[in-house]
């Protein structure tokens, strides 16, 4: 039977600070695993890539459409996620999460989920373990390669896993109808989603896609949260189902198969 799993996306601007590159935001990223420590629910985690892989990936002009990139820059902005990681891992270790370093590379193949290898990652939870994967510079085919962001693999591993939670970590309270005012939208109801997807928000950049993916995965069923990681009681409510300042981009019923 699949294990049931709570599948958060720690954000690249909840772990790194965006302005200084490759500088992680130890605080931060400390402060959330510590909070952790209590938490008895099995965890998949995904991480972006803040001001180090996207650093790099601007630097090099690199995007989410194949192409032939440099081989140079390739390698830089994987070597830089795999630093990130490695940061979040290690602070992971000291708080004795028990973290487990997954390369998207072992378990999508040209941005396809590789089922086997995705269910592998909710069994290993069984073992007290957390796999930590992340956005990354991905082969795609025919020696091209593009940006895999940790949004879109919140959308395959949900797809494949239909964790009991889905949460996006993110810098703000969550979905902002106005960002100007910090009108905060807290619930988006399932019948609203196509509304909201065409019309009803506000938001740019970063945000827009992962309320993309939120939205995708808010149509095959599943609850989407968003909230602040620089605050994470609040996630801890989150994970235990209580009621908590951010956004939830309530599931399409109807496609709700494994109804949790
Ligand atoms: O921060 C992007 O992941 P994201 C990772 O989740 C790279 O968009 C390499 C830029």
């Amino acid at each position: 039977m699949l294990q049931e799993v709570v599948l958060i996306k720690l954000g690249g601007s909840v772990v790194t600070h965006k302005q200084r590159p490759m500088t992680m935001n130890k605080i931060a990223i400390d402060q959330i695993f510590k909070s952790l420590l209590s938490v008895k629910v099995p965890i998949i985690f995904v991480h972006g890539g803040g001001s180090f892989g996207h650093y790099w990936s601007v630097k090099y002009n690199m995007h989410s459409k194949p192409d032939s990139y440099p081989s140079d820059g390739i390698a830089v902005v994987h070597e830089s996620m795999i630093s990130l990681n490695h940061k979040l891992v290690k602070s992971m270790i000291r708080f004795k999460l028990n973290p487990y370093s997954v390369s998207p590379f072992s378990i999508i193949s040209n941005n396809k989920p590789l089922v086997k290898k995705i269910i592998e990652l909710a069994s290993m939870t069984r073992d007290k373990i957390i796999p930590v994967t992340f956005g990354d510079i991905v082969y795609r085919t025919h020696h091209k390669y593009s940006i895999l962001s940790g949004d879109e693999l919140m959308t395959m591993l949900s797809y494949v896993l239909r964790p009991k939670r889905v949460i996006f970590a993110v810098n703000v309270d969550g979905i902002y109808q106005n960002p100007r005012t910090k009108e905060l939208i807290s619930t988006v109801e399932e019948g609203s989603l196509i509304k909201f997807s065409n019309v009803n928000f506000d938001v740019t950049g970063g945000m827009k896609r992962k309320v993309r993916e939120a939205l995708k995965i808010s149509l095959a069923g599943m609850d989407v949260h968003f909230v602040n990681g620089f605050k994470p009681d609040r996630l801890l409510k989150i994970l235990d189902n209580k009621k908590t300042k951010g956004t939830v981009i309530k599931g399409k019923r109807s496609s709700k198969r494994n109804a949790r």
